[in-house]
């Protein structure tokens, strides 16, 4: 399919390493695909689910070992430890080569090599950036086909330029000890091992369009994101765009597919996703502002809580073309259900749990984990065009500009609703001191506090306190910046429950955020930044929320502020050495306000 040399050699030199029985060409054909739907269900790596109800539907169930990404695991081998920094693992290149080579050695015997030609982004735009990866996954084959743009047209844009992304992914034993994420960026190369799960496997997502993209992008002076992008459509039809970073499993899929409330609705108002996880950003030279675009083709989305009414259109997209992965299978109606889709679970007797073991839904226990059905971080993979409030921007070339740019996470306490950065320097200091209680997303205790930079905290391919110098570069370079805010949609009453409704009511939230954009809209200047006045966020037809609602989740506790001011220093301490002196002027500034 290719005449290029470098592609040639790279794959001749791999699978001479990994020895597989056979090598096929992607070609990103529908028929080559369904032949290989076919091929997965006939050794039983997917089951074909009802087509009527589930058009071109399947269902996946990983190894019970793997089922998230790995951060222990994931490695970025830079020639020196001080270029990855304190917080991402490393390993010198050389030895990490050597160890993954005794790994990959034989591990595609008796198997299939398949050669995927992949763009993230819009094929021959200006944001578009090329990679191939190796798989002998024809799951990892399907959802690239989904999540990325696949085929012959990549391998002619790229024509005979070695300026490729090099994937290699093998499952090998799927042995979680000799599980290894690894990124190499000045070879441009990723290698994966021994797992057949999502980030860890669609070396498009996690690995290059964050990873190896943010490396690429302190480069070359843009920025890549772990952020959704969205569309506000007002009434007269203007549409303003704001990206937003929450970490893995924390509301961007639901925040990026938003349906207004219905006083909203009525009047007009409406929301069109571009993209629901990551986000690359240039500079426009025409008009100076921050451009965004979404790298990928489809999305993977946490299952568990997706429903008609947290988010419809998420629900509709996987309506078609979707691969389920590790949810329960209802075998009577062959469909699937997770927890939070309905009340109405499959019998005992029709259900099998993720595990593919029979699933008793009478002796499911919220708190008991090991008792859903669904694994907590299931997923399903869908295309981007099935999405019903898709924006008509989706493949544009150059992108959409960003009027906002949103920080929020998972905090219990301490952050507010709602409250905007004084400057893109205070901006960029409020994503710096980001933290979020743990999800399932990745392996480890869930509902742990911790700081996650920018949402970033997994995937920034080098030294976190370098990332956050190119954030404070970027502010210099962007004449019409964004305005920078931070949100919570997570705060607890004395029992635990959240306040905020959240989802379709988070509008009410954006709406604020684009008139501060806008300078619509006054607000109260706390020693954190500017906080919504209360009567300022509209709640009209919000049941059980009064003014005093409001009031509470935007109050500023300057006690737990100045606690976790104690534990940013240690975090910044961690970072080390290549903290921006920025930073800790911020910091400075923070604490004198908050000790006033
Ligand atoms: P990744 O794909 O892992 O990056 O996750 P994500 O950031 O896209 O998260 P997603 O939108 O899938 O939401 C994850 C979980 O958070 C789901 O269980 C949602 O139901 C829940 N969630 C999302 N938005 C809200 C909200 O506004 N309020 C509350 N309480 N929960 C929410
Ligand atoms: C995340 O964990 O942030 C995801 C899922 O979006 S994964 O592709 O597994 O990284
Ligand atoms: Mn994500």
């Amino acid at each position: 399919m290719t005449n290029n040399k470098y592609v040639l050699s790279w794959i001749d030199e791999m699978a001479a390493m990994t020895q597989p029985d056979k090598i096929v060409w992607i070609d990103g054909s529908e028929a080559q695909a369904e032949a290989l739907r076919a091929e997965a269900c006939s050794t039983g790596e997917m089951i074909k689910l009802n087509q009527e109800l589930l058009p071109n539907c399947y269902l996946h169930r990983t190894a019970i070992n793997d089922v998230a990404r790995v951060e222990g695991r994931t490695y970025i081998c830079t020639p020196t430890k001080e270029e990855a920094g304190n917080i991402n693992n490393w390993m010198a290149p050389d030895e990490m080569y050597a160890k993954l080579k005794g790994l990959y050695t034989g591990s595609m015997k008796g198997r299939t090599m398949y050669v995927i030609p992949y763009s993230m982004g819009v094929v021959g735009s200006d944001f578009a950036k090329y990679g191939i990866e190796l798989t002998d996954s024809i799951y990892v084959v399907l959802n690239m086909l989904i999540m990325t743009r696949v085929g012959t047209d990549v391998l002619e844009a790229l024509g005979d330029s070695p300026d490729y992304i090099k994937g290699l992914h093998a499952r090998a034993d799927i042995d979680e000890e000799n599980r290894y994420i690894t990124h190499f960026p000045q070879d441009n190369t990723i290698m994966s091992v021994n797992s057949g799960y999502g980030g860890n496997v669609l070396l498009g997502k996690k690995c290059f369009a964050l990873r190896i993209a943010s490396y690429l992008g302190r480069k070359e002076g843009w920025m890549a994101e772990h952020m959704l992008i969205l569309g506000v459509e007002y009434p007269n039809g203007d549409v303003k765009y704001v990206t937003a970073a929450f970490p893995s499993a924390c509301g961007k899929t639901n925040l990026a597919m938003l349906i207004p409330p219905k006083m909203l609705a009525d009047k007009g108002y409406k929301v069109w996703c571009v993209g629901d996880d990551i986000a690359w950003l240039r500079v426009n030279k025409e008009d100076g502002k921050l451009y965004a675009v979404n790298p990928e083709n489809g999305f993977f989305g946490v299952a568990p809580g997706t429903n008609n009414k947290s988010n419809p259109n998420a629900l509709a997209t996987t309506m078609r073309d979707t691969i389920f992965t590790n949810v329960v299978h209802d075998t009577k109606n062959n469909t699937v259900w997770w927890e939070g889709l309905n009340d109405n679970p499959p019998a005992p007797g029709n259900a099998i749990d993720w595990k593919g073991n029979p699933w008793d839904c009478t002796k499911y226990d919220k708190k008991d984990k090991s008792t859903c059905g669904a694994h907590p971080n299931s997923r399903f993979t869908a295309l981007a065009k099935n999405c019903p409030c898709i924006s008509s921007e989706f493949n544009s070339l150059k992108g959409v500009p960003v009027s906002a740019i949103v920080f929020g996470g998972r905090r219990a306490k301490t952050a507010p609703l709602v409250y905007q950065s004084t400057s893109w320097q205070n901006g960029a200091f409020v994503g710096s001191i980001m933290a979020s209680e743990t999800t399932a997303a990745a392996a480890g205790a869930v509902g742990v506090v911790r700081r996650d930079p920018m949402a970033m905290r997994p995937f920034v391919g080098y030294n976190m306190g370098d990332y956050w110098a190119h954030w404070l570069a970027m502010g210099t370079k962007i004449p019409n910046p964004p305005k920078i805010f931070h949100v919570n949609w997570f705060r607890t009453d004395d029992e635990g429950h959240f306040i905020w409704p959240g989802f379709g009511d988070n509008m009410r939230v954006l709406l604020w955020i684009l008139d501060r954009c806008e300078g619509k809209v006054d607000a109260d200047i706390t020693p954190i930044g500017y906080v919504p006045k209360a009567e300022d966020i509209n709640i009209e037809g919000l049941e059980g929320i009064t003014l005093d609602t409001i009031k509470e989740l935007l109050t500023v506790d300057k006690e737990s502020w100045l606690a976790d001011v104690a534990n940013i220093k240690e975090f910044y301490a961690q970072v080390g050495d290549a903290v921006p002196q920025t930073m800790y002027d911020e910091l400075a500034a923070l604490e004198a306000r908050l000790s006033k």
